[in-house]
């Protein structure tokens, strides 16, 4: 596969004074613009990442390059030490796109899920009346929920916790999708909450059974159980509704929202309850330094009325539907399964003649398509959600030729 002598200097160069905690697709990003993306050699790709759905608007969205300026040109950070002018009208602008009383603003995502573990805790002692230091919390196998100390104690992914202990204590860990192994596991009266993905994005795009997000929330409000729903991915359009709960019109007691909360311009992240969870953190029990900042909230109400105004869930069901369909079509002994819900799609990947998905990725990047493999032979496709018909036919005609050549 060719690398340009260009390119390989800016590779050199980070393998050179930088961490290796990735492996990236050997290509070196300048430009932005929608679904595309260019190289130092100004060759052009359509993006079938996303930034892991944190780009959803699109790359540069006109709307937010000019809200990020506009807003980091009149005040960028006071900390929370002051209230500032644009916190309280993002705070009332969740509340009436959400439905929820109250948001605590933080960053990353997983700051997010860290806010809710939190928030469950408290509430576990303070309002459920679970002793001290005894709250449990029921995740999934398969969870991605970020990269933290107490994040990866909840992973059964090796990758993500191995020589990271000593491990946070209380979480209990059941297979994803399965309502009898989650019944037995809330039975037990010291769990606070249910920590979950509406789809396991990062395991490979697992799309749990109709129904099971329902069972979860009529379980959780029947052992008195805080549901929590990390949307950081799936949420925000991708799906093809605003929320993937939305899909069986559920509603958590914990809504976790980042990625593409801000568009893919800056990190913003947040979490949504009502008030009997929301006021269960006094002052100074928690907070960040640049959780809730102006540009945050400005970027934040920006991200969301662009979602709503280009209708990118509606897009995002229709383009989603055309992918998988087209997908499906491709003669390909290597593609053994497509699956997916809106702009989240997969396709897991049967190695052949030693060439594995990770071969189809480099394959795929000559051809003009940038998309990455997660745990091996899963191929996720999670292009921007303004992608029209137009582009959608036209990349798969190239993700097409590349299977017709690989075979
Ligand atoms: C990496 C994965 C995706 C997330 C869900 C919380 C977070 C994420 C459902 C934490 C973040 C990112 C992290 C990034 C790559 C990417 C990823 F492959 F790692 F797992 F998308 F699938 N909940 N996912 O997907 O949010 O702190 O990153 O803002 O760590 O490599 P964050």
């Amino acid at each position: 596969m060719s690398i340009s002598s260009k390119s390989q200097k800016y590779i050199d160069r980070e393998d050179r004074y930088g961490a290796h905690n990735y492996h990236p697709i050997p290509v070196v990003l300048q430009k932005g613009e929608g679904v595309f993306v260019w190289d130092v050699d100004k060759n052009k790709y359509y993006d079938f990442l996303a930034a892991y759905s944190a780009v959803n608007q699109g790359h540069c969205h006109p709307r937010l390059v000019k809200k990020l300026a506009e807003q980091s040109s009149r005040l960028a950070l006071t900390s929370r030490a002051y209230y500032n002018e644009k916190l309280g009208e993002w705070e009332e602008y969740m509340h009436q796109t959400f439905g929820y009383d109250k948001m605590l603003p933080m960053n990353t995502g997983a700051e997010g899920v860290e806010t809710a573990l939190k928030l469950a805790r408290k509430w576990a002692y303070k309002v459920k009346g679970i002793a001290r230091e005894q709250a449990k919390i029921v995740v999934c196998n398969g969870n991605f929920h970020g990269r933290t100390i107490s994040i990866v104690s909840m992973s059964s992914d090796p990758d993500a916790y191995h020589d990271y202990g000593p491990y946070t204590p209380g979480f209990v860990n059941i297979p994803y999708n399965d309502v009898v192994a989650l019944e037995e596991a809330l039975a037990d009266g010291n769990v606070a909450a249910f920590l979950a993905e509406p789809i396991q994005a990062e395991a490979g795009v697992f799309v749990p059974t109709d129904g099971y997000l329902s069972a979860a929330r009529e379980l959780c409000n029947q052992y008195n159980v805080l549901f929590i729903a990390d949307e950081i991915q799936t949420g925000l359009a991708r799906t093809g509704k605003m929320l993937a709960v939305d899909h069986e019109n559920v509603k958590p007691d914990i809504l976790v929202l980042g990625k593409a909360l801000s568009g893919g311009m800056y990190p913003v992240s947040c979490v949504l309850a009502d008030d009997a969870v929301m006021l269960t953190i006094k002052p100074g029990e928690h907070g960040s330094t640049y959780g809730g900042n102006p540009i945050a909230a400005a970027l934040a109400i920006e991200a969301l009325e662009i979602i709503k105004n280009e209708k990118l869930a509606e897009n995002a069901e229709k383009m989603g539907q055309v992918f998988r369909d087209e997908m499906k079509a491709i003669q390909s002994e290597m593609i053994v399964e497509v699956r997916g819900r809106g702009l989240l799609n997969a396709v897991t990947i049967k190695p052949k003649e030693n060439k594995s998905a990770w071969d189809v990725c480099l394959a795929m990047k000559e051809k003009g398509i940038l998309a990455k493999p997660t745990h091996g032979d899963i191929i996720r496709f999670t292009p921007p959600l303004i992608i029209t018909e137009k582009q959608m036919n036209d990349a798969i005609e190239k993700i097409r030729d590349v299977f017709k050549k690989m075979g």
